[in-house]
């Protein structure tokens, strides 16, 4: 079989590395690899090709690329995107814009759907206050579809782009020789935690961020209350998911924006998991009302059924498995000599 051409957007970000790990792991493709920062030697070897510099700008270039799949993961998160707006509307909104166009009208003239897959994020809902959030329980996909946030809006309306430029774009659908549209696919990613990077920009932040510190020994601050719930997800779920929604059956896709879930923790309950891994822990909170602002519009928890009857999802780490056999054992492994120091 020929190699299939893959381009990753933001493919230095957290995702974009452990997609570019795991699209090496798995073969058969040859990478090519965009992003505003040069690559990190992790995934150098990795890529065929990268090109470096404003995606924005950058999207005419990719015309003459023959992609199979694109994953577009290259975004301004929500913390970022609340002081930046006009920037981030730019990198998340016209940057998605541009690829979907670029895939659209290749998927067209070659006859072959370009597969697109989006991660979209549970910050495309939106509750008015805590007691809606609390009350909501598993929220599913076409419910609280009213974002508070420039990244949850650029989110909920390049849901809505990919569904257009995959079904509907000129309305040539019901011609009687429809034209050969892309296929898009999206994921509401939760928070996502790496053992091996750390996010910025996110609101989600906090989560890897007090586990980080608490490793190192480092005195963490929390930018939310300790009744803060949202809901998490380890890193290797996150592209196990990318790569089920990928290889699943178009026939078997009822709908084209899936949730996905792993495991809901509050801020306490992070501290407490910390606390008990590294007991010299120093982790207080200091909440910041804006962030605070942010992660109470999110959901506690997502309904996933959608994701689990289709393409078959299904986590591989709930909480305790995330903690003990994907975390703390690597954790334990690389920051060694200070958590001994600090657990004296
Ligand atoms: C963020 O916090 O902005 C992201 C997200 C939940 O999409 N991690």
């Amino acid at each position: 079989m020929s190699e299939q051409s893959v381009l990753v957007t933001g493919a230095c970000g957290e995702i974009g590395q452990a997609l570019v790990q795991g699209l090496a792991k798995r073969g058969g493709c040859r990478i090519v690899a965009a992003d505003l920062a040069p690559l990190p030697e992790a995934i150098k070897p990795l890529v065929a090709e990268h090109l470096q510099g404003d995606l924005v700008n950058k999207v005419k270039i990719f015309y003459d690329y023959d992609f199979d799949i694109i994953f577009h993961l290259a975004a301004s998160l929500s913390s970022k995107a609340e002081v930046a707006g006009e920037e981030a509307h730019r990198i998340n909104v016209e940057g998605t814009m541009g690829l979907l166009m670029m895939a659209a009208y290749r998927s067209e003239k070659y006859h072959k759907p370009v597969k697109f897959l989006f991660p979209s994020s549970i910050a495309a809902y939106g509750f008015p206050n805590l007691e809606a959030k609390h009350a909501a329980g598993r929220v599913k996909e076409d419910e609280w579809n009213t974002p508070h946030t420039m990244y949850g809006c650029n989110k909920l309306y390049c849901e809505k782009l990919g569904m257009y430029y995959s079904r509907y774009c000129g309305q040539r659908h019901l011609d009687p020789e429809p034209p050969v549209m892309l296929d898009f696919r999206a994921i509401r990613f939760p928070g996502l935690i790496s053992a091996f990077t750390l996010p910025s920009g996110g609101t989600s932040d906090y989560g890897p961020e007090m586990l980080h510190h608490a490793a190192q020994g480092i005195p963490y601050a929390c930018f939310v209350r300790e009744d803060t719930k949202i809901s998490f997800m380890a890193m290797p779920d996150a592209i196990k998911a990318t790569f089920m929604l990928m290889d699943a059956p178009r026939e078997k896709l009822t709908r084209q924006v899936y949730n996905i879930d792993a495991f809901s923790l509050t801020a306490a309950g992070f501290r407490k998991r910390a606390r008990a891994a590294f007991p010299a822990a120093q982790i207080t909170f200091a909440p910041n009302p804006r962030r605070q602002g942010i992660v109470d519009s999110w959901p506690e928890d997502v309904d996933d059924d959608a994701a689990r009857q289709d393409w078959g999802w299904q986590p591989d780490y709930d909480v305790d498995r995330f903690f003990e056999e994907y975390f703390l054992p690597e954790m334990r492994k690389r920051y060694k000599r200070t958590s001994a120091r600090t657990n004296e």
